[in-house]
This record gives C-alpha cells, structure tokens and sequence, in this order.
C-alpha cells in the first residue's frame, strides 16, 4: 500500500470518504508525523489533518484521546455557536473513537490491546484542518506575534478555570516534573550509555550548578502554594493558529500534553521559544527579549490576569527560566542516551539544542529582576 493508499485507508476508518487530491506531509513538531490531505466527494473538497501518534513518547495514547475528548467537548459545550474555525474537531470513528490503531496496516477492533512499543501497531487521528491560517515558527522579532499569543494563552488558562484538571490523565507521567527530569539526567550521565558525557562536560556542570533552582517550583507545589490547572504544556507559537488577515488567535494546537500543571511552566515556555534572540538550535546570538517577553505578558495577563492567584503572578518570571533549564536538559539526556526521543536533522542537533536553551538561560537569570518588574507593573495595571 502506498502513502497515498494507506491515508485513504485511515480515513475511511473515520467516515470519509472520496478521491484524494492532495496530500503532503507536514513537517512540523519534533514528535508526531501529520499528513495534509483534501479530498474532493463528489460535490464538495475537504481539507483534513491526518496524524500518526508517536507511541514512544505517548505509552497511553488511548488515555491521552481521552484527554482531548474532555477538552474538546468542553469547550464545544460552553461555547455550542462557536465558528468551526476556532475549534479542534477530532473525527470519530463508527464506534465513537477519536482513534484508530492499524496491526500491520489493518484496522483493529475496540478494545483490542496492542503494544505502544511494538513497530506492527499504529496510531492514528484525524482533524479539521484549519483554512486560511498559519503559524510561526519565531515571532520573528514582531511584538504583535507575542502578544496575540499571549491572548491565545490566556484564553485558554481561563477556558478550563472551571474545569477539574484532575479528570485528566498525565499523558506523560512527571512531564514538567523538573526536579524527577534533573534527577533522570543525572543519572543518565552516570550511567553514560553512548559514552558522550566527556564530550559535553561544561554543559552537564552548568545543569548541576542550577539544579537546586530548578526545583523551586517543585517545592512550591509540595508546599501547596500554587494551584493545578489544565495546563497545555507545549506554549511554542508554533501551535497557535493566526487568521492569515487579521492575525486573530483562531485556535491552538497540539493537545497531546494537555494536563494538570502549573500556570507559570506554560507562560514560561513561550517566552523561552519565542521572546529569545535566536532559534531553538542557535546557540550564537542566543538571549532573552525583554521587548517581546513585555508584549507577551500583556496579552497573556490581559486574559489570564483574573483568574492567576497573587503566588501564580509572582510565579512565572521563575517559570520562564526553569523550563528553559528543563528543556536543556531533556535535550542533552536525549544526546547522551543516542538521540532516541528528538527528531534530529544532525548527529548533534541535541546537543547544539542544549547549548541554545543554556545561553538563554543565563540570560534570563541575568534578568530576572526587569522580567520580575515587567510583570508586576502589567499586572497591577489591570
Ligand atoms: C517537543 O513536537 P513538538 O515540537 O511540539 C516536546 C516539547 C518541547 C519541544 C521543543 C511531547 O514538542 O516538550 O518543548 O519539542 N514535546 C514533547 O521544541 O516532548
Ligand atoms: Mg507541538
């Protein structure tokens, strides 16, 4: 079967139907593989997306469609008149699954188990595409970008305040659990598996010397002083999607990491993203943006503003910096237990990753007061 067999063959499952016109892969995101496919019934052309899960990086995909189901009709609820454009809408399957799983490229029944680890199981879903949108993979120095995304954000923290977050699955346990991560790449570098660790000294001594500091929110939850929300946890503006004209924030994307987590992990990782200097993987050049981290917070707090408790304000400065320490350290373990979970265009894309998120978290504990002030004069402004 080819591609373009195999995609009919998936949609069907879900109810469609008709002559494949186009179809492309998307090369978007470091995890999943996703498909634009337009096919046209007979009458009328329709566009959808068309994803492989990574089961790898999600053991509990049918757990993780459960999230989504919850979020997605959630929203659809409180907002039943809502234009389509500004909705996911995950298609279903005959027996009411948001999912199929393929055994050797043939369609299983419900309930059947399978093994996320075994290459003959596939997961797969489908999604409106969304027309006349995109997305940016930086904010290209343009503040509007930040703060629109900031609005996207913040509307969807207030989205799920009235939500219990804790119906939701951790689609990957300990996901933005710093103090576990620190704890998992330490003993990775013990362990040294590739034999990579002398290579990358400087960077591992960095992470040992912040460590303590990445677990302050960690302590904080212990300590019960900032609340569980639905948080999405993958904030990149990559997974927002802009009206082409207007530049509105039409939907966000991604939902796969959507789970109980704090609000700070979220607001931090778009600033880490997209108010910096340099690309993900540029460590030349590589600093915060305190004009673009400024636009951001704006639009973010002109949403989320009230509803974030007085900790959760004082929170996400601190946020910013530890998810960028976590993130350097997610890379560098992936370099040194051989590249397993990134998807790298290089043999040490991962390592050139760490050294990127390292020089910009300096940067940022170098400013944490202005990104401190930055914040407490929006917000008091509100
Ligand atoms: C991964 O696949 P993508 O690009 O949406 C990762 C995030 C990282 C990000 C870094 C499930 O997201 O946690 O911040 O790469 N997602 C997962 O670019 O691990
Ligand atoms: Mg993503």
């Amino acid at each position: 079967m080819d591609t373009k067999e195999k995609l009919a063959y998936i949609l069907k499952q879900f109810r469609i139907e008709g002559e494949i016109l186009v179809y492309r892969w998307i090369p978007a995101g470091h995890i999943n593989t996703a498909y634009y496919v337009a096919l046209y019934n007979g009458k009328e052309m329709y566009q959808f997306l068309v994803q492989r899960v990574n089961t790898y990086v999600f053991r509990d995909p049918v757990g993780m469609m459960r999230n989504i189901e919850l979020l997605t009709e959630h929203v659809r609820k409180a907002e039943p008149k809502m234009e389509k454009r500004r909705r996911l809408h995950f298609r279903h399957t005959r027996d009411r699954r948001n999912y199929i799983v393929l055994h050797d490229g043939v369609v299983m029944g419900p309930g059947e188990p399978f093994d996320p680890l075994d290459e003959h199981y596939e997961f797969w879903r489908v999604y409106n595409f969304i027309e006349y949108s995109e997305s940016f993979e930086t904010a290209e120095g343009n503040p509007q970008v930040l703060r629109m995304s900031g609005k996207a954000f913040g509307r969807f923290l207030k989205q799920f305040s009235d939500f219990d977050a804790s119906q939701l699955i951790e689609s990957i346990p300990h996901f933005h659990d710093t103090a576990y991560r620190l704890q998992a790449f330490f003993e990775t570098v013990a362990a040294d598996p590739c034999g990579r660790a002398a290579h990358c000294a400087q960077e591992i001594r960095q992470i040992r010397e912040n460590a303590d500091f990445g677990c302050t929110l960690c302590h904080q939850i212990e300590r019960g002083e900032l609340p569980m929300r639905v948080t999405h946890n993958d904030t990149k503006t990559n997974n927002i999607l802009f009206d082409m004209d207007t530049m509105d924030p039409l939907v966000i994307i991604d939902l796969d990491t959507c789970m109980p987590g704090l609000a700070c992990y979220d607001f931090g990782d778009t600033i880490r993203f997209a108010a910096c200097t340099a690309q993900e993987d540029q460590p030349e050049g590589m600093g915060l943006d305190l004009t673009l981290m400024k636009a951001y917070t704006e639009g973010y707090l002109s949403e989320a503003g009230s509803v974030l408790t007085h900790n959760e304000i004082e929170s996400l400065a601190t946020g910013a910096a530890v998810i960028t320490l976590e993130l350097a350290s997610r890379f560098l373990m992936d370099y040194l237990v051989g590249d397993k979970y990134f998807r790298i265009d290089y043999p040490e894309h991962n390592l050139i990753r760490a050294r990127a998120q390292l020089a910009l978290f300096r940067d940022m504990m170098a400013h944490m007061d202005d990104m401190r002030e930055i914040i407490r004069e929006i917000a008091g402004q509100q």
